[in-house]
């Protein structure tokens, strides 16, 4: 509902939290923001508190913060926008440029090692639709009326292909086993209500209405519908050249593109996302590798991880970001910056990266 909030409450909330850890939404929540924000309206006063609401209730969250709407960004800019500059150690004034000029055979894996001939690449970009509510905010109905809506895309946008829906009754629903299936493959996403950031944010609300994935054919690009954000759009390549899995990326938003969907986009920020942290070009590109010497045997994956941020990277388990590595140290390898570097430049830092990591992993044998 609307009316003012009480903050004074969150205040005490906030400082209780403190002493377990301070996310980034606690840590720029001072005396003066709270003056801006009891200048807004009562119904905005509320949605300031929905976009608390993960950190507020979760004591191991780092940053704490979830958009509910693209205008979000500037609404609350007294607010988001030095949290924003934080994370992603912003300097100066930047403003988001694209640039998917991503050269093939330049940034091939099998230069670094020859054994690296055929490796699973992973490139994905979060978007979400102009004029629709962002995740934490979408009812029932408009998740279920973006999933049609997505379904009707998908039908006319040229790239063979089937959507999967977890909706009930959906005309494409699948069953829990195929849904199982999908996921084990790593395609499609875990269910939402496990994870407590996913659900006190309101991210997972409704689960599993308006939840889905296309995959294609040739099962190397796939849609998630419905996930942290509305889209996740991913390619998943086999092989050795990284210029290949952009390729193959960009002709996928280029087509959903063509379909007549507008992204919803910022004009400093770059791509509206959910979550702060992938703002900017949205991009994530990956390769799963394995770090045996490194990782002992998978057993020391904070050594991985230690490394890994040196040079800019992040690793992962294969199960996503909080996941296990497996006894040869398989880790999902990834540059962590998302803004204030281009989709071509993503790339680029994932090959040098690499290259440092091999090396290392070559002396540690
Ligand atoms: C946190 O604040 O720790 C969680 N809300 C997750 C932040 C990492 N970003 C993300 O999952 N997109």
């Amino acid at each position: 509902g609307d009316g003012n909030v009480d903050f004074g409450k969150v205040q005490a909330r906030w400082n209780e939290l403190a002493k377990v850890k301070v996310s980034l939404g606690n840590k720029y929540f001072t005396p003066e923001v709270v003056e801006q924000v009891k200048k807004l309206s009562g119904a905005d006063q509320q949605r300031f508190l929905d976009v608390m609401m993960g950190g507020l209730a979760n004591d191991d969250s780092s940053v704490g913060v979830y958009a509910t709407r693209p205008e979000d960004y500037d609404v609350f800019s007294f607010y988001l926008q030095p949290l924003i500059r934080d994370y992603h150690k912003i300097e100066g004034e930047t403003k988001q440029e694209h640039d998917w000029n991503i050269p093939v055979d330049e940034y091939v894996l099998t230069k670094i090692d020859p054994k690296l001939e055929k490796v699973s690449m992973r490139a994905r970009v979060a978007r979400n639709v102009k004029g629709w509510n962002l995740p934490p905010l979408m009812s029932k109905e408009e998740r279920i009326n973006f999933e049609n809506k997505m379904v009707e895309a998908f039908e006319n946008f040229g790239i063979k292909g089937k959507y999967h829906s977890l909706t009930p009754g959906h005309k494409n629903q699948i069953t829990q086993e195929q849904a199982d299936e999908l996921i084990k493959r790593h395609f499609l996403f875990n269910d939402m209500t496990t994870d407590n950031h996913l659900t006190s944010s309101g991210v997972a609300s409704d689960w599993p209405f308006g939840r889905g994935i296309w995959i294609s054919e040739d099962e190397t690009k796939m849609i998630w519908v419905g996930e942290e954000d509305q889209l996740r759009i991913i390619s998943i390549v086999q092989g050795n050249d990284l210029g290949k899995v952009d390729q193959s990326l960009y002709q996928l938003l280029t087509g959903i593109e063509k379909s007549g969907l507008e992204f919803a986009e910022h004009p400093t920020y770059g791509v509206v996302t959910t979550c702060p942290t992938n703002m900017g070009t949205g991009k994530r590109q990956s390769i799963l590798g394995k770090f045996p010497n490194i990782t002992n045997g998978g057993k020391d994956e904070k050594k991985l991880k230690d490394i890994a941020r040196q040079f800019g990277l992040q690793a992962r388990g294969m199960g996503g970001e909080h996941s296990a590595m497996d006894h040869e140290g398989t880790a999902d390898i990834s540059p962590s910056a998302r803004f204030g570097v281009t989709e071509a430049v993503v790339t680029r830092r994932l090959y040098e990266g690499l290259i440092k990591l091999y090396e290392i992993e070559a002396q540690a044998g």
